[in-house]
């Protein structure tokens, strides 16, 4: 085996093991770092057991860990994001090198990776912040990778991230630099706001359903669902999931309805409306997360029991389909407007079709639709800036209302359909009664108000009393 490895990894969880076999695989000679924590100490034995035949060198020891390396240094840090990251990078810092690079795979926040790159670059270490999609599975096989920082760095570590990643349609990696700075955590921030509201639609087409078609049932609609335009890895997921029985009864039936997060949705959610970007689908679907979590109220206020023949039925089987496929368009629309707005704020040149096409595999979010904007994006400047991707959502216009005031006279919550409907009916109305709340701002706080009556941009006052 060489003498030192090409790579370390730091954080032995969920990611940073698969990520160690995915790099093994690709013949990349590896350093493989967990804590020595006396409940832990089996974590490291299992895995060099694991790795007895492989070019894998394993320690508790920090200080080992890093001589190991061949320079610059290359670690990449698969820990909770947080404090747990804040405390490793202390522990590394003085033991590495001017040119050495820290990789953090975690999901930190991209301003906390800013400040991150800034402490770093006291001591001439580089700091990429990388978001890293695929869950366990991706990790094991090819993720799809975001790293953002300095692009000197980047480049040391490209071929690395190249091999291990996802491959797209043409064989090209999954894996792109995304820009300076937090771009990298940023990205995959949206990423993951794009995912909640993917994952919140299916599940509001799932409970229109439910009260009309048993599980199975429910499955095999999604099934010819993900034949078509639909067609997703979180849909396949979702059918997958339908289908798993414990004894007579489906898994699904058993599964408390109180959802959980780790806060990247609301993290996006919270960059939008600071960006001042619309993205109403993900903060309703955050929204829909925290509701659900209120079980104890709603069970208190549940009053009426609603009748099992509310839903969609078989003749609304084709409108739902189609609001569905809207929905996501819209959903798509806004997540790469907030990646635009975010762009042009912080200076980050980020490249949209490259994003998409980096999405399309290894990731949670991949599927047809991505593909879709791959292409859509190379030319327009926005989603619905292109006229077929326009005409897409405007010829599913009745679906997506004629499902979305089905569902709220029947008393079915569908906070992501509802919120597609609404963005899309505003902005396509020239006028909206914003002339209003201009009057109201100026009554109450002289905010001043621009005229229809005047071009000029000229801001007026009136005394109201
Ligand atoms: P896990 O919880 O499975 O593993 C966390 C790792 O961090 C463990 O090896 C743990 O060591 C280590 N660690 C902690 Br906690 N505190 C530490 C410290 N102070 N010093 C050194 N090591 C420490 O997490 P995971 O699911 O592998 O996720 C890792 C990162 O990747 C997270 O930021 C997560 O958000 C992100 N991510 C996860 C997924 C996913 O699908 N799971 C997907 C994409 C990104 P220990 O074993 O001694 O406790």
């Amino acid at each position: 085996m060489n003498r030192y490895s090409e790579f370390g990894i730091a954080g032995l969880g969920v990611m940073g093991r698969n990520l160690c076999f995915n790099f093994l695989d690709r013949d990349i000679v590896l350093s493989a770092y967990n804590r020595n924590d006396p409940n832990e100490i089996k974590i490291i034995e299992q895995f060099r057991s694991e790795t007895r035949d492989k070019k894998c060198k394993c320690f508790t020891d920090l200080s080992a860990f890093i001589a190991s390396l061949e320079r610059p240094r290359k670690i990449l840090l698969m820990v909770k994001a947080g404090k747990a990251t804040d405390d490793l990078i202390a522990q590394l810092m003085p033991n590495l090198e001017a040119g050495d690079i820290i990789i953090d795979g975690g999901n930190s926040h991209y301003q906390e990776t800013e400040r991150r790159q800034e402490l770093c670059l006291n001591g001439m270490v580089e700091f990429i912040g990388c978001g890293i999609s695929g869950g366990e599975k991706g990790a094991r096989f090819g993720p799809s990778i975001m790293p953002g920082g300095s692009l000197d760095a980047y480049l040391n570590v490209r071929t690395y991230l190249d091999k291990i990643a996802a491959r797209d349609k043409l064989d090209k990696s999954c894996s792109v630099y995304i820009g300076p700075g937090g771009s990298g955590h940023f990205v995959k921030m949206v990423h993951n706001g794009i995912e909640y509201v993917e994952m919140q639609l299916l599940s509001e087409c799932y409970d229109l359903l439910h009260s009309r078609f048993e599980v199975s049932e429910i499955a095999d609609i999604f099934r010819d669902w993900n034949k078509g335009e639909c067609s997703s890895y979180l849909l396949e997921i979702t059918i997958s999931i339908l289908e798993k029985k414990e004894g007579d009864v489906f898994l699904i039936e058993k599964i408390l309805d109180k959802a959980g997060n780790k806060g990247t949705g609301s993290w996006s959610s919270i960059a939008s409306l600071q960006l001042g970007s619309v993205n109403n689908m993900m903060c309703s679907a955050v929204n829909a997360r925290y509701i659900s979590s209120f079980k104890s109220t709603r069970i208190r206020f549940n009053e009426r029991k609603l009748n099992k023949s509310e839903g969609v039925d078989n003749k609304l089987l084709k409108l739902l389909r189609e609001a569905y496929q809207s929905a996501r368009r819209i959903n798509h629309h806004q997540g790469f407007q907030l990646l635009k707005m975010a762009s042009d704020q912080y200076n980050w040149n980020l490249s949209l079709t490259e994003i998409a096409r980096i999405w399309t595999n290894g990731c949670i979010i991949r599927s047809d639709l991505m593909e879709e904007c791959v292409n859509t994006l190379k030319y327009s400047e926005s989603l619905l800036d292109d006229v077929v991707f326009y005409k897409s959502v405007l010829n599913a216009n009745d679906q997506l209302t004629n499902i979305t005031s089905h569902a709220i006279l029947k008393a079915i919550p569908v906070p992501c359909l509802s919120a597609a409907a609404n963005y899309w009916i505003a902005i396509n109305r020239a006028n909206l009664p914003a002339n209003l709340i201009q009057a109201q701002r100026d009554y109450f706080g002289a905010h001043t108000y621009q005229r229809t009556d005047d071009n000029s941009g000229k801001y007026y006052h009136t005394n109201w009393d």
